[in-house]
């Protein structure tokens, strides 16, 4: 039996209510063909466009399926993931349409602080620890009841110049790692689903980088810092992160003897980050990717997609190309869903106006969900699609119509002109606005109570039935990352300086 998506389906048709309360975004909807998903019950379930706060009715045993209303995480959560979320930070706290998407749980489970809590940034000279930024991104997550995923804590770039320059023994340079985790996960103790506390340890052909830590204590770095993080944070789940593991290389497999060298050492690894940084058309298939991830699971480790985003080569994209990006988003998300123990799907950053890709790869981009008018991408319905056939079962046996093949889970219909109306409430007692999603609308067969109930409770919270019987010992520990009980205060300036001052590195994916 995988995960516990039979039970989690159930408890909600167990809360079903009459209405599916749908949510959308003005910058989803007209401009979104094929956005809205409805169902084969009828063109007249949602369709009384114009009406201001309204739902949609479930008229039949079928109900219309805004997938842009649903959102990611929901729809992971479904599956018996834990989360599907974004990275963001502070320096776009003041854009309230991108926020309006990072606040919505629904869309949102997780969220990561995409440069504020790196070791630049947390303690830019020795001994002093700045947390104002990486709080803020905690406050947001509190405040939205997801979760947080915490990174990075020992990585080559982004490190203050006392680190790249002091002359280190073994003895001084272990102790600075030491009480920089010490320090970081010990602020941040209870607020972290998981840290990831060693970052790109590996060259790409398998060997280790040659970082200032590596020079200075060999591989001991990895344990030192493991066993620091497990000290100042028993219940955070402990990843080792990096990127170009998911092609089954020496990569791969340096990353596994990664995790071997650490518990050989007395260390604890819970689980291994695959940042998904990839390609269009160089992407592994989903059966490829499951396994790759299934060699980690084996080792009692759970895996996760840490920084998923896949870039298109030349710009703008043809429609072909988006349909071949939205082929490889379904491979990565597919082989995740595929595997127990592969918890969940964290984006780097969800819309193209704030991916690092262009200024790091020029004349390469548009690698998001959403474009850079936070218009969701064919990749977006494509992911929404694949994760709600998953889990209502729906046989694999058709297309989304405009997507392209590969995408399998629906009786795929093309309906004119429909449209949907989005509920003003989010479900989290916040307006959010409603919207009319309309154009053309791919139709799916969906059994509507499935879904229906799926907006209530804490998506942000991890029951403890929901961990995999694969991860180690921490179960339950996220339920106290978005319950706000640590001693982190939301108090803090405005300051926007998220430390990003070490961009563009210079190694390559
Ligand atoms: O997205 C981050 C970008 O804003 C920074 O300039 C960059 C600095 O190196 O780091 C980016 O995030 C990286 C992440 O922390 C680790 N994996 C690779 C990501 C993309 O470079």
């Amino acid at each position: 039996m995988g995960r516990s998506t039979h039970l989690f389906l159930l408890g909600l048709l167990a809360s079903a209510s009459p209405f599916v309360s749908a949510q959308s975004y003005g910058s989803l909807s007209p401009a979104s063909p094929g956005f809205s998903v409805g169902s084969g019950s009828g063109s007249g379930s949602g369709s009384s466009s114009g009406s201001s706060g309204s739902s949609v009715a479930a008229s039949s045993s079928q109900s219309t399926i805004d997938l842009a209303a649903i959102g990611l995480h929901t729809l992971a959560k479904a599956n018996g993931l834990l989360f599907f979320g974004t990275a963001t930070d502070t320096n776009l706290f003041n854009d309230t349409a991108y926020m309006q998407i990072v606040n919505d749980r629904n869309m949102f489970g997780i969220l990561v602080p995409e440069n504020s809590q790196k070791w630049q940034p947390t303690e830019p000279t020795q001994n002093d620890f700045q947390f104002a930024n990486p709080d803020r991104v905690h406050s947001v997550a509190t405040a939205n009841q997801q979760m947080l995923r915490c990174h990075t804590l020992t990585w080559f770039q982004q490190l203050p110049t006392f680190v790249t320059t002091t002359a280190w023994t073994r003895a001084t340079l272990t102790a600075a790692i030491q009480a920089h985790i010490a320090n970081v996960v010990g602020h941040f103790r209870g607020a972290c689903y998981s840290w990831d506390v060693v970052n790109e340890a590996l060259n790409d052909n398998g060997t280790f980088r040659n970082s200032v830590f590596f020079e200075t204590l060999g591989t001991d770095f990895l344990p030192i810092s493991f066993l620091a993080a497990a000290q100042a944070d028993p219940n955070a789940r402990l990843y080792y992160n990096d990127f170009n593991i998911e092609f089954d290389n020496n990569k791969t497999a340096a990353a596994l003897s990664i995790v071997k060298l650490v518990r050989a050492a007395g260390g604890r690894v819970d689980g291994v980050g695959f940042q998904g940084h990839m390609t269009t058309g160089q992407t592994p298939s989903r059966a490829a990717m499951s396994a790759v991830f299934r060699k980690f699971t084996a080792l009692n480790l759970e895996v996760a997609i840490t920084e998923l985003d896949v870039r298109q080569t030349s710009l703008p994209p043809t429609p072909a190309q988006e349909a071949q990006q939205a082929t490889d988003y379904v491979s990565m998300v597919g082989g995740c869903l595929d595997v127990e123990g592969c918890v969940g799907v964290v984006t780097w950053e969800y819309t193209d106006r704030y991916s690092w890709i262009p200024s790091t790869f020029p004349g390469t981009g548009a690698a998001c969900l959403f474009d850079e008018n936070l218009v969701p991408k064919p990749a977006y319905t494509a992911v929404a699609s694949v994760l709600a056939a998953k889990a209502t079962g729906v046989p694999a046996s058709a297309t989304i119509a405009g997507i392209g093949a590969g995408l399998t889970g629906f009786v795929a219909s093309s309906s004119s002109s429909s449209s949907s109306v989005a509920n003003s409430n989010n479900n989290n007692g916040q307006n959010v606005g409603s919207t009319v999603s309309s154009g053309s609308n791919t139709k799916a067969n969906i059994p509507a109570a499935e879904f229906i109930g799926n907006f209530g409770g804490s998506p942000g919270l991890i029951p403890a039935s929901s961990v995999s019987a694969t991860s180690t010992t921490n179960t339950g520990s996220g339920s106290s990352s978005a319950t706000g009980s640590s001693s982190i205060g939301n108090s803090n300036g405005g300051n926007s300086n998220t430390g990003d001052s070490n961009g563009g590195g210079s190694y390559g994916y």
